[in-house]
């Protein structure tokens, strides 16, 4: 009965209290830096899907395949700019933090892998689906940081999206191996695959915030992909508020307690200028 609310004053006053707030993001908190989102036109890679490329089975069909699609996606991001919804939730926390000695707090659980919240300043930040900057040897699993542009000399003019690129398969030991002298495994990506579980200290750090939350946004999520999906469904079942930002309702808006459409860029640093403009 009712539905969600759009009363900003209403969530403005929330936020004013709360001491733990933690904003849940997905894709479309970066679909105005220009970073594509996975479901809707924008989700396709040649003529893959997500789906078809973000799997353990698609990498050890094809490793050069897969290399190719996170290459393409690594370089990509790195000419994308943080937009105002990144920059007010980083802005948040600062301020958040700074007003009340540390004691409040805000948390960035996401389940985007392009490092756009922590460009944008934000420092508390829980990645539940891993890192395009971070890879993962198959041999020795060792988890590194890796900006390199491009990853890897074989990699060099590769990944275009066009269906029709060339697309010899790179040959194994040309594509980013361990930097490890007594390893040189293949390397995959630190990413979250379909049908893979998320580390378990990354889940331990996304419950441990949730589980002191007392306000929650989420931002440009579609809200299908578990666990992600569930964790703000189950704070608003502890009747925690909860406030959506989406350009249109999903199949969780209905458990919330505010839904505000549109731009997240434009409703975002509305919601949080009663903390980020607070003296
Ligand atoms: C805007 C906007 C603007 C746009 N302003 N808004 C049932 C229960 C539990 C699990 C499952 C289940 N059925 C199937 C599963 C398994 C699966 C799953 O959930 N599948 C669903 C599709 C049903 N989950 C898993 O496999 C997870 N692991 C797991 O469950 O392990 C246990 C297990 C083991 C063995 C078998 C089965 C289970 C792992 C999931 C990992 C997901 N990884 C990906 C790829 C990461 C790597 C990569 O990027 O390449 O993560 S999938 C992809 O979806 C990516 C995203 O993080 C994730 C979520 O997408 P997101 O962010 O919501 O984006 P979109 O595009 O869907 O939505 C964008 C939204 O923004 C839209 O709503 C727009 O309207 C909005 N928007 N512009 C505001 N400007
Ligand atoms: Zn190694």
């Amino acid at each position: 009965m009712g539905g969600p609310s759009a009363d900003l004053n209403a969530l403005k006053g929330i936020l004013q209290k709360a001491k733990r707030i933690v904003v849940l993001t997905g894709a479309g908190v970066s679909a105005e830096s220009g970073v594509p989102t996975f479901r809707g036109s924008g989700g396709f890679w040649r003529t893959y899907k997500s789906q078809d490329l973000a799997t353990a089975g698609a990498f050890e069909r094809s490793p050069s395949l897969v290399w190719e699609f996170y290459h393409y996606r690594r370089e990509l991001v790195l000419t994308k700019q943080p937009n105002k919804a990144h920059h007010a939730i980083a802005e948040a926390e600062r301020r958040l933090s700074e007003v009340s000695g540390g004691v409040r707090q805000l948390t960035v659980v996401t389940q985007n892998i392009d490092g756009l919240h922590q460009r944008g300043g934000s420092n508390r930040v829980v990645e539940l689906h891993g890192s395009l900057y971070k890879t993962w040897c198959t041999k020795c699993r060792d988890i590194a940081e890796n900006t390199d542009s491009p990853i890897c000399p074989a990699l060099e003019g590769r990944g275009a999206p066009d269906p029709d690129s060339p697309s010899e398969p790179i040959p194994s030991k040309d594509l980013p191996r361990c930097r490890k002298d007594d390893c040189r495994g293949l390397l995959r990506p630190y990413v979250v695959w379909f049908g893979e579980n998320l580390h378990p200290e990354t889940l331990q750090r996304a419950d441990d915030a949730l589980s002191e939350c007392d306000a929650c946004l989420v931002v440009g999520t579609s809200s299908v992909v578990y666990p992600a999906a569930m964790y703000a469904p189950a704070l608003a079942a502890r009747n925690i508020p909860v406030a959506e930002f989406n350009l249109e309702p999903t199949s969780a808006t209905y458990d919330f307690m505010f839904h505000f459409p549109g731009p997240c860029t434009q409703t975002v640093p509305e919601a949080l200028a009663s903390i980020t403009d607070s003296q």
